[in-house]
């Protein structure tokens, strides 16, 4: 993505709304006035971050770092924040890849994978704008070919971002498609391919089958395609995204994760377990549909938006 406009981190904090503010609620609530940090506190704040979603481990850890710091020490509502944001934001620094096309080989080829409705279309289609803008020659390609309605999408998002677009009729073969896509690509010079795939069910034996395949076949035209397997994870599902992450980690390989539709939601902590469990790193976040709402994934901005922070000065 490009160098995050101005205005990004309010993007992420007014997205993050529901989120911080259960949290921020709940830090006010505990810490009423300035006062030692006891055992007790400690177990209400790791509660809070289990209700959040963060999982009982991902809170054990965080619970940990922040009393090892804290643990004793008269504190009031705003250090606890800051601390919060620094002990979310350790475990999480790691997790952070960068999602950048346009400084690999040429075409770059991306592949969208998850189940329906996690956002995949969308973020395909934002991706290509951001592209787009920065003078790329971006060709999308409609892999899911189930549905027609999946297809006049991805269209119009092709059209709007002034992105070359190729698709087939409904029910055509997803994987011949993308490998005459990327042969395309690569014969007129194209800098990016993106290649948005069905929304299946992580459980249908077929429909992982024809994931498999479609990589397979562009691995044909050149061995190092896709460049990318972006695996597109929604964040209103919860603990289910840890399930999903797992599945699609194990059976296709996954070389960065999506999390979308963090700005719909109470349980945006779930970010932090999916990022410690993937193998693969959080690339991209999505706060809301537009097309400005994709962000490069920034740990700390993350954790501090997560309890209600501003943005630290710089
Ligand atoms: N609020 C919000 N909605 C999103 C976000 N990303 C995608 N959506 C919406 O989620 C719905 C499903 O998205 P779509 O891209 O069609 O999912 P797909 O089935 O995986 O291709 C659409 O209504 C999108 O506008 C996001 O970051 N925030
Ligand atoms: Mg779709």
């Amino acid at each position: 993505m490009a160098e995050p406009k101005r205005g990004w981190f309010q993007r992420l904090t007014e997205g993050l709304t529901k989120s911080s503010k259960q949290m921020g609620d709940q830090i006010a609530q505990v810490f009423v006035a300035k006062e030692p940090l006891t055992q007790a506190k400690l177990d209400e704040l790791e509660e809070m971050l289990i209700e959040a979603d963060l999982g009982p481990h991902s809170a054990a850890r965080i619970t940990e770092r922040f009393a090892a710091e804290k643990f004793g020490k008269d504190v009031d509502e705003a250090e606890i924040r800051e601390a919060l944001a620094k002990a979310v934001g350790d475990e999480l620094t790691t997790r952070e890849g960068a999602f950048e096309p346009m400084s690999g080989p040429r075409p770059y080829v991306v592949l969208f994978i998850g189940v329906n409705g996690s956002g995949k279309t969308t973020t395909l289609g934002k991706v290509a704008t951001d592209l787009v803008r920065q003078g790329a020659k971006v060709l999308v390609v409609a892999g899911d070919t189930f549905r027609a309605a999946a297809v006049e999408q991805l269209k119009v998002w092709a059209e709007r971002a002034g992105a070359e677009f190729m698709g087939r009729p409904t029910g055509s073969d997803a994987a011949g498609l993308a490998f005459d896509a990327v042969q395309t690509a690569k014969e007129k010079g194209y800098d990016v391919v993106l290649i948005d795939t069905a929304g299946r069910l992580q459980n249908k034996h077929g429909l992982m089958d024809e994931l498999l395949k479609i990589i397979r076949v562009v691995k044909k035209v050149d061995p190092d395609y896709p460049h990318e397997t972006l695996l597109v994870l929604d964040a209103t599902v919860g603990r289910n995204a840890l399930a999903q992450e797992n599945i699609f980690g194990n059976q296709i390989g996954v070389s960065g994760i999506v999390m979308t539709k963090l700005d719909g939601t109470a349980r945006g902590g779930v970010l932090v377990p999916v990022a410690q469990a993937s193998d693969s790193p959080i690339k991209l976040i999505g706060v809301g549909e537009g097309v400005d709402d994709l962000q490069p994934f920034n740990a700390r901005a993350f954790a501090r938006s997560l309890v209600g922070l501003e943005e630290p000065v710089r």
